[in-house]
């Protein structure tokens, strides 16, 4: 397979860094096509060693406007499986209009849908003030709310599953971080391929996790994928960036251990959740308001939307180039 490479030579010393991790410490042998071989080799892996899209499904990626979930938007159409696309705006200023913009450029790309939803303008406030506001930290926010619109996105239209942009570099981070912490309440629920659970929550697959982060921004390079460069301002500091940092240092010491790591963990997690769902105390309930799976009475986006979405229905936008429309739907 054969990508088009727009101005190889300016790029060329980042595909020689990018590509020596996987193809060859000599950067003679180092090229693009050799490196967009083993990514397509490698989610080709994960897509069928852990049975992620089945024929029939419906696929929606999470796209944030990043190299990886852009990157696995273009490639997952590119395999022959139509994607649309659903993606959050945080109200981070600058960062999450660019953000938006690069995504919606994707939409146009690739022709396909784009679902969204705009925190400042549902709920008049951006994640900043809002965590202030409710006094809770910006990411657990983003995560929850992210959370909840890709599910009610892919529910309400019909996506089966739901892709994301996780790479190898994420999922062992994250591990790492678990495991110092010895944090017992997440650490047996990750995994690559979550089933769905009843009608409200869409499968989730993670066909990167066997790429590295690098050759996830290879690939986007490759493919002149425009993302946003920036990291967003809350990931600055973050411990996950300290345990990649580590975790990099351990693989140049000694090749393959972030994908032994990963694969050894996901071996052990399905027993342990197999073993562990009958312990399961915590009582799942449905929303009052919106009918979503939850913990208390309503769950907890329900709560914001009352306090901040001005009584009314929360808005989800479709952005269609097909049919070059951009409208609201009120759900
Ligand atoms: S959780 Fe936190 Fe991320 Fe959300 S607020 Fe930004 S850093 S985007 S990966
Ligand atoms: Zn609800």
């Amino acid at each position: 397979m054969t990508f088009a490479v727009p101005c190889l030579r300016s790029r060329r010393d980042t595909y020689l860094t990018l590509a020596m991790q996987r193809i060859s410490t000599d950067p003679a042998q180092a090229n693009p096509d050799r490196l967009a071989y083993f990514i397509l080799k490698s989610v080709n892996e994960a897509l069928r060693e852990f049975d992620m899209l089945r024929e029939g499904d419906r696929v929606a990626v999470a796209v944030s406007g990043g190299k990886d979930s852009l990157a696995l938007w273009h490639l997952t159409n590119k395999l022959g499986y139509p994607a649309d696309g659903i993606h959050v705006h945080l109200g981070i200023g600058p960062y999450s209009d660019v953000s938006f913009e690069k995504t919606k450029a994707m939409a146009d790309r690739l022709n396909r849908r784009l679902y969204y939803f705009s925190l400042p303008e549902a709920f008049r406030i951006g994640i900043k003030d809002l965590s202030r506001t409710v006094k809770r930290p910006p990411c657990s926010l983003c995560g929850m709310i992210k959370r909840y619109v890709m599910n009610r996105a892919c529910t309400e239209h019909g996506y089966s599953v739901l892709a994301t942009g996780h790479n190898l570099d994420d999922e062992a981070s994250a591990l790492l971080g678990n495991l110092l912490h010895w944090k017992e309440e997440y650490l047996w629920k990750k995994g690559v391929a979550l089933e769905a659970e009843g009608s409200h929550l869409a499968k989730k697959v993670k066909p990167f996790f066997l790429c590295s982060e690098k050759e996830a921004a290879a690939y986007a390079l490759m493919s002149d994928i425009d993302y946003v460069y920036d990291e967003c301002p809350y990931s600055i500091g973050a411990k996950t960036l300290m345990y990649k940092g580590l975790l990099n240092r351990v693989e140049d010491e000694s090749p393959a251990t972030k994908i032994a790591f990963v694969k050894g963990y996901l071996k052990r997690a399905e027993k342990e959740r197999l073993s562990r769902a009958d312990d399961e105390t915590e009582e799942k309930t449905l929303c009052t308001t919106c009918g979503y799976p939850s913990y208390t009475r309503q769950c907890n986006f329900c709560l914001l939307a009352a306090r901040f979405g001005g009584g009314g229905p929360v808005g989800f936008h479709v952005y269609d180039p097909t049919s070059l429309q951009d409208g609201i739907v009120k759900s």
